[in-house]
């Protein structure tokens, strides 16, 4: 019932009182994955119904993530995580052409939870972008996220470019429309539909336990 609240109250685009009621949850014993689950990605996932349909538009949607990141920040802290340490370098950023953005903040702040050194590259991530960087900080993983049909080849070439360089870096895709078949066809090193599900393969990707 009160998770269902933050989910509308995202989706309304109050993002005081998305932090409130995220606090609120919090503070009642509430498991944060739930939260973070149920209220604050349920309600992208209804956005994108809405938007769909054409009941909802961009800039409703616009308002509606500045309220799932209020939420997301008051979360952050209470995410699992694992202090063991710095367990390597991860380059992420979403691809050329790509402003979605809020996935791949997850998938980071989860990897920084899980004692990795996460270099953020934010949005439209020109592929050499990526490969200059992984090279300068000797990275361990390149994260490459998506959320556009039309944005997702540009992974195919950011793979090619980080092969032709010889860099060490794994490379990991990420985002909604990508699938392990496509990840495959693209020459990566892994596909993750989440950001849990990330953070455990590039922990197996750096020879970690899992
Ligand atoms: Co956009 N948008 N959008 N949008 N938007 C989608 C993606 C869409 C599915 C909506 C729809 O039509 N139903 C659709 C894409 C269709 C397609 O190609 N498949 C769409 C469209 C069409 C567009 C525009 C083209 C609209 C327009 O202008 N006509 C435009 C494009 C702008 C651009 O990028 N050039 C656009 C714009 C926007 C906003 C700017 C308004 C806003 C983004 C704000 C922001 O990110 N700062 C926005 C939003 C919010 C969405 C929806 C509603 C929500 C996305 C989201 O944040 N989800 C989205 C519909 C939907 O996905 N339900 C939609 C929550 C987030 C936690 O999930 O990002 O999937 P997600 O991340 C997950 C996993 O995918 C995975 O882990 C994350 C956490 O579990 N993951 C990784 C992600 N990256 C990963 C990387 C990894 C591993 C896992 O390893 C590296």
């Amino acid at each position: 019932m009160a998770i269902e609240e933050i989910k509308n109250t995202v989706l309304d685009g109050d993002d005081e009182r998305a932090a409130g009621l995220v606090q609120a949850e919090l503070d009642a014993g509430t498991d944060p994955v739930e939260i973070l689950d149920d209220g604050l990605i349920a309600a992208m996932d209804e956005a994108g119904r809405l938007m769909t349909r054409g009941e909802m538009f961009i800039p409703e949607i616009l308002i509606a993530a500045d309220a799932m990141k209020e939420g997301l920040e008051v979360l952050k802290p209470h995410l699992p995580v694992d202090a063991t340490g710095l367990r390597g370098t991860v380059v992420i950023g979403s691809v050329q052409g790509d402003l979605h953005d809020i996935g791949k903040n997850l998938v980071a702040l989860m990897l920084e939870g899980a004692g990795f050194d996460v270099v953020d590259l934010g949005v439209d991530v020109a592929p050499e972008d990526f490969v200059t960087t992984a090279s300068e900080r000797d990275a361990d993983i390149v994260g490459m996220s998506a959320l556009l049909v039309t944005t997702m080849p540009r992974m195919d070439v950011g793979v090619a470019q980080i092969r032709e360089a010889g860099l060490k870096a794994r490379v990991l895709l990420g985002g909604a429309p990508l699938t392990q078949a496509y990840a495959d066809k693209a020459g990566a090193d892994g596909y993750a539909s989440d950001a849990p599900r990330a953070v455990a393969l590039v922990q197996e990707l750096v020879g970690q336990k899992v």
